[in-house]
């Protein structure tokens, strides 16, 4: 029997359309990127807008689409100064107030059941809380649904980008490795494909793994689904019979990806 899957990723804060992704779909997936911290479109959206206001974010976004992280990190460090933050304690403090806000609203909209995995803009320890009947969270983990193997991989690479769930190579490779063979992977990040993993509005190439086109190359499943590459050169790519798809960026589409399977 085929059925119907909803796939969504890079939510970033898109409460409302979240509500409504699984309508009409015998499964739902979500590949994780949750929180907005930053809103590269929109300097009035997420947490540091929230924090130190519009222009100072406006800012902030055009020195780290510049590549100049440090020079934006400086700038943030004075933000913090600014409201009279400064100790990395109290600063995470007040970050993680915010961010348990955020996920308070998407988790209440999450639909259930869904199959979750973590994004790199996530904070794993946050979810357990915030988790209703239907919530499966699944990292280095493969299920059967009725005869389809679906296996997951959950956060990012370690990236100049400092996001908060970056894993190092090793242990990326490992939680790939305990897959075992699959029809369905489903990642957060891309498998290391320049195609896939450079973002042609950020201009710059996102982190991918080599671990996962290394398994793909081994284990060929049908799909290898993802999302993480806001605004990819290409949203599919073929390795062998595997068909790699980036689900695409749901914060701007609104929309789930649908497959049947
Ligand atoms: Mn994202």
């Amino acid at each position: 029997m085929t059925r119907r899957l909803h796939v969504v990723s890079d939510v970033h804060g898109k409460t409302q359309a979240l509500s409504s992704a699984a309508d009409g779909s015998d499964l739902f997936i979500c590949l994780g990127d949750l929180i907005l911290f930053l809103d590269y479109d929109d300097p009035r959206r997420g947490i540091h807008a929230e924090l130190f206001g519009e222009q100072h974010t406006a800012k902030y976004i055009e020195l780290r689409t510049a590549g100049r992280y440090e020079d934006a990190r400086a700038l943030g460090a004075q933000a913090w100064a600014g409201i009279g933050i400064v100790d990395p304690q109290d600063r995470w403090t007040v970050m993680e107030s915010l961010i348990t806000r955020q996920y308070q609203e998407m988790f209440a909209a999450m639909p259930a059941p869904a199959l979750l995995t973590f994004g790199n803009v996530d904070v794993p320890n946050l979810w357990p809380q915030f988790l209703r009947p239907g919530h499966r969270v699944l990292d280095g983990e493969t299920l059967d649904e009725q005869g389809t193997r679906i296996g997951f991989v959950g956060g990012g690479l370690k990236s100049p980008m400092r996001t908060p769930f970056e894993r190092s190579e090793e242990e990326f490779a490992e939680k790939v490795a305990a897959l075992g063979p699959v029809d369905v992977l489903c990642t957060h990040i891309p498998p290391a494909i320049p195609e896939l993993t450079y973002d042609t509005v950020a201009r710059r190439f996102e982190v991918g793994s080599t671990a996962l086109v290394e398994y793909i190359k081994a284990e060929q499943p049908t799909y290898a689904l993802f999302g993480h590459v806001h605004q990819p050169l290409a949203g599919r790519f073929r390795i062998g019979r595997t068909e790699c798809i980036n689900v695409g960026h749901f914060n701007a589409t609104k929309r789930p990806f649908v497959v049947s399977i």
